[in-house]
């Protein structure tokens, strides 16, 4: 059940990641009624384009486990990704930059979708940029697979107080009323101390 929950944060840690690197301001995590969790941004979006092999560096992020530094180019530094995917049913993606909305599915860790030269297909338009992942924990994996709201609400939370700048939606849609909360704490660390 630890594990369980830390698929989201390894996730997540990506976007605190963007906003550290000073591109996003909002990072909301879902937790639906089927039992995925969809985490979404507003950063620039997993870069798509050709990166080695002919194969999109996005598709990379989601098949390349980066452990031991092969995949050494900072500049794609996202980690945790793969290991997720991998411990997935089903990882569904969707990448907004340039003025597209670029689509990617995984099953076990598969990709399941083609790419056409090398890259990730459109499905359409948008003027926005950001990184949506919506995944189902393999319940061959898993023995548990329903996520612990409270125990993701206090990680949540505490992410939120160190990174002063940055909202951190959460919703629990599992429910009979969808709950909300958000995570905005620009008093950082002091309100961290003043709230104990
Ligand atoms: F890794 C991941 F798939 F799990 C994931 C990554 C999940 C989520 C919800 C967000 C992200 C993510 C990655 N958000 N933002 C980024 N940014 C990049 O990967 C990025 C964007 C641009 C550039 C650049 O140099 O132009 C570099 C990077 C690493």
């Amino acid at each position: 059940t630890k594990g369980l929950n830390h698929l989201i944060y390894e996730i997540v840690d990506n976007s605190v990641d963007e906003h550290l690197a000073g591109f996003c301001t909002e990072i909301r995590v879902v937790l639906e009624k089927d039992g995925t969790a969809t985490v979404t941004d507003n950063g620039r979006g997993i870069p798509v384009d050709m990166h080695q092999k002919g194969i999109s560096a996005a598709r990379l992020v989601f098949t390349t486990l980066h452990a031991g530094g092969k995949f050494d180019d900072s500049a794609y530094k996202t980690s945790g990704s793969s290991v997720v995917n991998a411990l997935s049913t089903y990882m569904d993606v969707k990448i907004s930059r340039d003025g597209a909305v670029y689509h990617d599915r995984y099953e076990r860790g598969v990709p399941v979708i083609e790419l056409e030269n090398g890259l990730l297909p459109k499905i359409g338009k948008t003027k926005k940029t950001g990184t949506t992942i919506n995944f189902l924990p393999d319940d061959t994996i898993f023995e548990k697979t329903k996520f612990r709201a409270e125990e993701a609400k206090s990680r949540l939370h505490e992410t939120a107080y160190l990174n002063p700048e940055l909202t951190i939606i959460f919703e629990d849609k599992r429910g009979d009323q969808t709950e909300h909360i958000e995570y905005h704490e620009p008093e950082g660390i002091i309100g961290f101390i003043r709230d104990l």
